[in-house]
């Protein structure tokens, strides 16, 4: 088992539907550390660096102008396992297929307004998070 951090986002459905205290609630409740947090809106540029491994997708413009559309918030989570943790946390990207519990599967009824981001690999994680956040903004502790 290893300590691991993972970026989880709360996308412009999940802001505007008042669920930024409960997905939070949600990783503090299970024992995971913040170790960043901020709100923000991702420009185009950014947002098409951040979803860069879907650009040959069909749906990538369309995610690009979601994920744009508003406020996101930000955050880096530590904890044992916490890549696999996290993403068992969000459910299956699909909210109609995630199970009940999970993020999506609570709060999600469609594949692309999902609610929540979590890295899917410590490797992921490393490209995301820089696309978000400057080293000097993670509080370890
Ligand atoms: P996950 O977020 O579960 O890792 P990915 O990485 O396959 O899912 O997809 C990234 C994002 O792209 C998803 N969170 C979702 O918003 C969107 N997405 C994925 N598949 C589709 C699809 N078939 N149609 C529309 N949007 C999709």
């Amino acid at each position: 088992m290893a300590i691991e951090r993972t970026l989880l986002l709360v996308k412009p459905d999940g802001v505007e539907r008042r669920l930024i205290g409960e997905v939070i609630s949600r990783v503090e409740r299970k024992g995971l550390k913040i170790l960043a947090l901020k709100m923000l809106k991702l420009d185009r540029e950014k947002a098409e660096e951040f979803y860069s491994v879907h650009k040959d997708k069909p749906f990538f413009n369309e995610l690009v102008d979601f994920i744009t559309s508003g406020p996101i918030v930000a955050m880096i989570v530590e904890g044992e396992e916490a890549v696999s943790v996290v993403r068992i946390m969000i459910g299956q990207t699909d909210g109609r297929k995630a199970q009940p519990g999970t993020i999506r599967g609570d709060y999600s009824l469609d594949i692309m307004k999902n609610i929540v981001h979590a890295s899917d690999s410590v490797e992921s994680f490393e490209r995301e998070y820089k696309v978000v956040f400057s080293d000097d903004e993670i509080v370890a502790w």
